[in-house]
């Protein structure tokens, strides 16, 4: 499916449909880009040092034996922004047992997605997180995926149609899914207790909403971020205020992917303003599953300690 997606989108770019400014209205909730897009990739790349990319261990991403297997759950929940039901799935993991809090993960999916995609697509979260928590990694959290496209019809079928209601999520997400997860689940409600993170168009929702909400999100993740990630300088208009609250800003792409450049430009501008953040070029691969189950993988294990 993505890859069908992702095709048809190098064929526009190749007709040259977005060799100026792109036809996608209302990012990062309505607020202007700035700037313009190097093409495909949005933003050009920028000079910067990366960190350290360090493989994960074989089998991170296997199903395990003879440890314990959480649960997925799908939700439902009303939307006061969009005036619809809306679905979730949540990853509880086996030790939930509805007394001890935990944290919350939220993980978004990319611009050919939907609740499913982290699952079905090739991201096997439960996996992953099944095999952090049985090797002590991880800190108590669940993982909710909602359907980041904030619109009545929310199917993935609207692909790049769709990009707009990607940056209406953050009402749907903090106005309705944030207070359901919190009424029904045995959460912590505080923001040093809540993550987010995504995938391609979840990437540059996560590194727009959350530094956009310093007081919701202490936890940050962009795994190899979309175009429609803001600048650096209207993601962080307070630099002092981003390195008092936020607590991780943690970037990785594909060295092969088209879209890097929306991670190097925030990167750069971390590294000049003097902001801790991490970039990790992931060595050759592209826009695709190997670099996102290690963005979970990683992200995962430093948040919430
Ligand atoms: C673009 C290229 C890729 C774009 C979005 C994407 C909005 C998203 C890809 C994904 O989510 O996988 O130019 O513009």
């Amino acid at each position: 499916m993505k890859k069908v997606l992702f095709t048809a989108v190098l064929a526009l770019v190749a007709a040259g449909a977005s060799a100026q400014e792109p036809n996608f209205p209302a990012f990062g909730g309505g607020r202007p880009m700035g700037g313009g897009f190097g093409g495909f990739g949005g933003q050009q790349q920028t000079n910067v040092k990366f960190d350290e990319y360090k493989a994960a261990p074989q089998g991170f991403d296997q199903e395990r034996d003879g440890i314990k297997k959480g649960t997925v759950k799908l939700i439902e929940y009303e939307s006061e922004s969009v005036g619809t039901t809306r679905k979730a799935n949540v990853y509880l993991p086996a030790s939930y047992d509805g007394k001890k809090k935990f944290g919350v993960l939220y993980l978004l999916h990319g611009i050919g997605g939907d609740e499913w995609e982290w699952m079905n697509d090739g991201g096997v979260p439960n996996i992953i997180m099944d095999n952090l928590y049985a090797d002590g990694k991880v800190a108590d959290m669940i993982v909710v995926m909602p359907n980041g496209r904030a619109a009545k019809n929310d199917s993935r079928a609207g692909g790049m149609g769709s990009a707009a209601a990607f940056g209406e999520f953050d009402k749907d997400l903090l106005g309705s899914l944030i207070p359901y997860i919190e009424k029904n689940f045995s959460v912590y409600t505080d923001k040093d207790h809540r993550a987010i993170a995504g995938l391609s168009m979840g990437g540059g929702q996560s590194l727009n909403f959350g530094l956009g909400n310093l007081d919701k999100f202490a936890y940050v993740g962009g795994f190899s971020s979309a175009p429609n990630t803001m600048r650096a300088a209207q993601l962080i208009p307070d630099v002092e205020k981003v390195k008092k609250e936020n607590k991780l800003l943690w970037m990785v792409c594909g060295g092969a992917d088209g879209l890097i450049g929306n991670s190097t430009q925030l990167k750069a501008f971390c590294d000049e303003n003097g902001i801790p953040c991490t970039l990790i070029n992931y060595p050759d691969e592209g826009h695709n599953f190997v670099v996102w189950k290690y963005g979970l993988y990683n992200f995962a294990q430093l948040i919430f300690k």
